[in-house]
């Protein structure tokens, strides 16, 4: 790695390489100089396999973001000038380290809550007047739910492992919601909300937050930025939140929607985000977090039928588990979508007059 690392601009000598943070995606290291630190990371090409289109997004993403003055990931270039080397299979690229942050694996706290949010609330309002056309999409329909749809449905049909006999409520289930699943990609489409960029990853371990303080100092792990509408990552990082460690767990019970959770999120999301938000998208926002924990229960699902060929499993009903759960939350959010509704328009009276 050192060879590696002789061929980035860093300052100074290296003194020190280490294993870093907890990612389940790249490999990442601290790299200590006597002057500076920076995280260098393999970037995971099975994955990802567009790695220049997908390191040109975040120049365009960071350096927007740099130029207002945001806080943000900053990539440490070649001396090539490129973004990234490759070392025969391996991709390798390198960032400044963020000094004294946590990305907290658990939830702590309702302000924790409120500054995720208001971290993901900083970054699409800084880049919401960004040049979408330029930004690649790194995974192609990502979270485009009618096509997710048709993949479920055509995993149905096919029924390739002979087990769709252990899911047929949970089937049943995703194929009576079909009219969910055009909410937030018609909306889009007609233009009623804004396209920009989302970050399709909103963790909470993707947030640096500050030691000491506990704010957030800036988003992480932007691999994944495409183009979308904002209610992508409010919905999906609402429905992490919810699922919270629950994601493969068989005790359905603890799935309830936490509605004091939900507030704080949607109070920090606004408190940054308000000024470029619209009457449309306030009005899905609620629905963001049913979308979305519909559509991963149909990858899940459409997973386990297909026989386990995208998420990594540990035991062979654990897509099948991992769906039950979402379709759990999907349904307790059905039960609350009025409270859910009332919360984001009382919380949105404070930001937008
Ligand atoms: P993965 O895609 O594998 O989740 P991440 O880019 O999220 O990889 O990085 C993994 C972990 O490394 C993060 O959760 C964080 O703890 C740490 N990390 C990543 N980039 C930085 C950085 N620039 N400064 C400090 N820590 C970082
Ligand atoms: C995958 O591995 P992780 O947690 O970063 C998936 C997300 C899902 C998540 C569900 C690229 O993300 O879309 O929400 O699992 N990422 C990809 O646990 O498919
Ligand atoms: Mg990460």
């Amino acid at each position: 790695m050192k060879q590696l690392l002789e061929r980035f601009c860093l300052q100074g000598q290296i003194l020190n390489i280490e294993s870093h943070g907890n990612g389940h995606i790249n490999k990442t290291f601290l790299v200590e100089t006597d002057q500076q630190r920076y995280v260098f990371q393999y970037v995971n090409h099975n994955v990802f396999p567009d790695i220049e289109g997908l390191m040109n997004n975040i120049r365009l993403v960071t350096e927007h973001l740099l130029a207002k003055g945001q806080k943000t990931l900053e990539i440490v270039p070649a001396k090539d000038g490129r973004l990234f080397i490759q070392d025969g299979e391996d991709y390798f690229r390198g960032y400044k380290f963020i000094p004294n942050c946590v990305c907290p694996e658990k939830l702590e706290s309702l302000d924790m809550v409120r500054e995720a949010a208001r971290g993901f609330g900083a970054f699409h309002q800084g880049l919401s007047d960004i040049e979408v056309k330029d930004i690649v999409d790194v995974i192609p329909h990502f979270h485009d739910t009618k096509k997710r749809f048709l993949d479920f449905k055509a995993a149905v049909d096919a029924d390739a492992k002979g087990r769709l006999e252990n899911a047929k409520a949970e089937v049943d289930f995703l194929l009576s919601r079909e009219k969910d699943y055009s909410l937030l990609v018609d909306a889009l489409a007609k233009g009623e909300i804004a396209l920009s960029i989302t970050h399709n990853d909103p963790k909470i371990n993707n947030v640096a937050f500050d030691k000491d303080s506990g704010k957030f100092i800036c988003v992480l792990d932007l691999d994944t930025v495409m183009k979308g509408t904002f209610l992508y990552d409010v919905g999906d990082g609402l429905r992490s939140l919810f699922t919270g460690d629950n994601e493969d767990s068989l005790d359905l019970n603890k799935l309830v929607v936490d509605l004091p959770l939900y507030e704080a999120y949607i109070d920090g999301y606004l408190s940054m985000m308000a000024p470029v938000v619209n009457k449309k998208e306030i009005e899905l926002l609620p629905y963001s977090v049913l979308v979305i924990a519909e559509e991963l229960a149909m990858r899940f699902l459409g997973d386990y039928l297909n026989g386990d060929v995208y998420f990594g499993v540990a035991y062979p009903r654990h897509n099948l588990v991992r769906a039950k759960t979402q379709i759990a939350l999907a349904q307790n959010i059905l039960t609350h979508l009025d409270d859910l509704a009332k919360i984001t328009a009382d919380v949105s009276k404070k930001y937008i007059r």
